[in-house]
């Protein structure tokens, strides 16, 4: 196995591009798909300053490391998440990339700032615990955006994530989420720009990226993923992938290109109805926003004030 770029002994193959690299053109190859992916949704210009939503996984430490090596400012940040020997050893992985880049963290621990962790917030509130997590780290991450006056906040969803969570939204044409499914959001109504310059690189070439970059992650699954049903449809799709390489590109770039432009709207009119919450001003279409809501329901008794808004 050659390298399609050099001829030299290839280190890892890429079905989906009939393609073999070695170690130091697939880093190239993996930072082209970033810059083309940057470039062809238009997410950000090498002026801003982009906050890394950093987990100490392979996906986001690869995104932090890629984006410093093209030359964006790109600062991080790591949400404490309280899920036990998991976010104590997930934090260790990105402080010490961090200290390795000479790079800049942010930290916002969730137990810490806010009187709950995830496992027993999601319980409390009766969400999943994903569902809880979620709705956190989309509030959170907006949170210290616009407090630390970014430009962008960049997440590492890769292409297998996108295209588990688009067959998950397409098995129930959700609409709403189909509309929202975009790799770069705008930064409008109170929400920081999003953006994901992953989507071209798959779970497997983040992951050989990193070992040739030497860079260490967190290579657990987190222990509340286990009832994720985005992990099923992961699955299935990795079966057909093996079947039919490829067949994830097509299926989210082929969405992007004809469908999104089609289902638009829906996420748009949903736009209309957002307001500030009462409690933190993040906008919402509800009375409280998700994330006030659950952190009054996870400190009940806690926080008088934001738990008798929900108590009616
Ligand atoms: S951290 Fe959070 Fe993930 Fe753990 S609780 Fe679920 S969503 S699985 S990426
Ligand atoms: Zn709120």
């Amino acid at each position: 196995m050659k390298c399609k770029a050099c001829r030299q002994p290839a280190v890892i193959d890429i079905p989906r591009h009939n393609a073999a690299f070695c170690a130091d053109c697939f880093v190239r190859h993996c930072q082209e798909q970033v810059v083309r992916s940057i470039a062809a949704f238009d997410m950000m210009s090498r002026s801003d300053r982009v906050l890394v939503a950093v987990s100490g996984g392979k996906d986001s430490l690869a995104l932090w490391d890629m984006l410093m090596d093209l030359g964006y400012q790109a600062d991080g940040l790591y949400l404490g998440l309280g899920i036990g020997d998991y976010s104590g050893s997930s934090i260790g992985y990105v402080r010490s990339f961090a200290a390795d880049r000479g790079a800049t963290l942010v930290e916002v621990d969730i137990p810490a700032e806010f009187g709950f962790d995830i496992p027993t917030g999601a319980a409390a509130a009766r969400r999943a615990p994903c569902s809880a997590c979620g709705l956190s780290k989309r509030h959170l991450f907006n949170k210290a955006a616009r407090d630390g006056g970014y430009d962008a906040v960049a997440t590492g969803h890769n292409l297998d994530d996108e295209a588990a969570v688009l067959f998950g939204n397409v098995l129930r044409w959700d609409t709403a989420y189909l509309g929202r499914q975009l790799p770069v959001l705008p930064g409008t109504d109170g929400f920081a720009r999003k953006v994901k310059p992953l989507v071209r690189l798959s779970e497997r070439e983040t992951a050989a990226y990193c070992v040739i970059k030497g860079i260490d992650y967190q290579v657990e699954e987190c222990p509340q993923s286990a009832g994720n049903r985005h992990l099923g449809y992961k699955a299935a799709l990795n079966d057909i992938e093996v079947r039919s390489p490829g067949s994830k590109a097509a299926f989210y770039f082929g969405f992007l290109e004809r469908i999104a432009p089609l289902v638009a709207g829906v996420a748009e009119e949903e736009r209309r109805d957002l307001h500030p919450c009462p409690e933190c001003g993040s906008p919402t279409v509800a009375d409280l926003c998700a994330f006030c809501a659950l952190v009054a329901k996870a400190t009940r008794g806690k926080l008088s004030g934001a738990a008798d808004r929900t108590s009616g």
